[in-house]
C-alpha cells in the first residue's frame, strides 16, 4: 500500500519533513531546530564569558578584578585603621610624661640626658652645681670622647653669649691633677687641657670655643649636668 504522505500533492504532507530516509512531523522538527540554535547561542554565551573570564577579548578578569578590589578596599582599610591606631599611640607617648627619656629642658645625646642652666637658673658656685645636679640624679658633666664635648659645643653656640659652664671637673684634691668626678683623671682624655691652673683655680668650665678653664670655685657660673637615659616606667 502506497504511504500516502508521500504522495506528491497530498494535503498533508506540508505538515512532514521528508529528507531521504528521515521523516519527522513538521512542528517537531521546528522544536528541535530552535533546541539547537538555543543550545547554540548558549554554548557561544558560555565560551566568551570564559574568555572575558581569562582576561582574553581585551576585557577585564571579572572574579579576580572584583577580588582583587576587594582585597585592596580592605587592606587600605586595615592600613587607615593602622594609621590611625599608631598616631594615637605616638600622641599618647609624647604627651605622657613617662614617656619621654630626657626630662623637658634636658637635652638627649647617645643614651644621656644633658642640662645646660644657662637662662633657666641662676648661676651657681660649683659646689651648688654639683648639689643641683645631684637633686636631678645627675652630675656635672663628665666627658667619655670628644664628640660629647663637640654635641654640647654645638649647643652652646646657640646663644648670643656663649655661657661659661662648670664641668664636673676638679683638681681640688690634688694639685694639678685634675680628675673628673667619677674618679676619672683627666690625663687619659687627651681631647681636654685645663688652662689658667693655679692653687686658687680648682674647678674647670667650658668655654664655647672647646677651651677648658681652671676657675675659682667659689666664683658664679651655668653649669652642665648630664645622667643616663632613664627608660618609660608604665
Ligand atoms: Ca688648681
Amino acid at each position: 500500500m502506497e504511504d500516502p504522505l508521500r504522495t506528491p500533492g497530498h494535503p498533508d504532507q506540508k505538515y512532514w519533513v521528508n529528507r531521504g530516509a528521515f521523516r519527522l512531523p513538521m512542528h517537531l522538527f521546528l522544536h528541535f531546530v530552535i533546541i539547537m540554535v538555543l543550545k547554540g547561542l548558549l554554548i557561544a554565551c558560555a565560551n566568551y564569558l570564559l574568555r572575558v573570564n581569562a582576561g582574553e577579548c581585551g576585557g577585564p578578569k571579572l572574579n579576580p578584578v572584583y577580588e582583587d578590589e576587594k582585597s585592596t578596599d580592605g587592606e587600605k582599610l586595615q592600613l587607615h585603621a593602622e594609621i590611625q591606631r599608631l598616631t594615637e599611640l605616638l600622641h599618647n607617648i609624647t604627651t605622657d610624661s613617662r614617656c619621654q627619656l630626657c626630662p623637658k629642658t634636658w637635652h638627649r645625646y647617645k643614651g644621656h640626658c644633658y642640662f645646660i642652666s644657662a637662662g633657666l637658673e641662676e648661676d651657681r658656685k660649683w659646689v651648688e652645681s654639683v648639689e643641683y645636679c645631684a637633686e636631678h640624679n645627675a652630675s656635672l658633666a663628665v666627658f667619655q670622647h670628644e664628640a660629647e664635648m663637640e654635641f654640647i659645643l654645638s649647643l652652646l653656640s646657640r646663644f648670643e653669649e656663649m655661657p661659661f659652664l662648670w664641668l664636673g671637673l676638679t683638681d681640688a684634691q690634688v694639685e694639678g691633677v685634675w680628675a673628673w668626678q667619677d674618679g676619672t683623671l683627666l690625663q687619659n682624655h687627651r681631647f681636654i687641657k685645663v688652662q689658667w691652673d693655679s692653687e686658687h683655680r680648682d674647678c674647670a668650665d667650658l668655654r664655647g670655643d672647646g677651651s677648658v678653664f681652671a676657675s675659682d670655685c667659689m666664683s658664679y657660673s651655668p653649669w652642665l649636668c648630664k645622667k643616663p637615659m632613664v627608660p618609660p616606667e608604665f
